[in-house]
């Protein structure tokens, strides 16, 4: 199962994401992120992810959950999800990434995957959970991504 990171840097209520400009969710606000390289801890992906994307490194981060993405295709994505709660740098818009800060209470969730409105609320206030979320296609290769089932245990994600 090929195995993915995101990160949400947070300061002060505000949470920072990302324009993506190309890529899976292209035109979706998300985290930094992306897939986790053979080699590579999910950690170290998510420092490179974050400096490739923002040019910040991440000093201090927590992860905060653990998500399956399913979908009729046989897609399976393993996803840890980090919130960073302090970097190094500023954050600089990329070939792939435009940041924006949104206040945690007002995030543009008709903006971005289907699936982010049921958990990433959570994950912001504290709570640490697992989720599996089956969607029609993912990729969108033969329709739009639309989720069509999702299931949510509170609780510390697993390694
Ligand atoms: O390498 P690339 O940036 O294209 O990897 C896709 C990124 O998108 C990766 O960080 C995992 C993330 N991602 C999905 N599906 C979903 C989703 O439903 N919600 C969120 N927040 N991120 C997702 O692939």
């Amino acid at each position: 199962m090929r195995r993915y990171v995101i990160g949400y840097p947070v300061r002060d209520g505000r949470v920072l994401l990302i324009y993506k400009k190309r890529g899976l969710g292209r035109g979706l606000y998300n985290g930094v992120g992306g897939k986790v390289e053979e080699g590579e801890t999910d950690e170290e992906a998510l420092v490179r992810e974050a400096l490739e994307e923002l040019s910040i490194r991440p000093t201090s981060y927590e992860r905060v959950a653990k998500l399956l993405f399913t979908d009729d295709y046989g897609t399976e994505m393993d996803v840890s999800v980090f919130l960073i709660e302090d970097w190094e740098g500023e954050p600089v818009e990329s070939e792939e990434a435009k940041p924006e800060w949104y206040d945690i209470d007002s995030l543009p969730y008709d903006r971005m995957w289907e699936d982010d409105r049921v958990w990433l609320w959570r994950v912001l206030r504290g709570e640490r959970l697992r989720g599996h979320f089956h969607f029609n296609d993912i990729w969108g290769h033969h329709e739009e991504p639309r989720m069509r089932s999702c299931r949510i245990e509170e609780g510390a994600p697993p390694p």
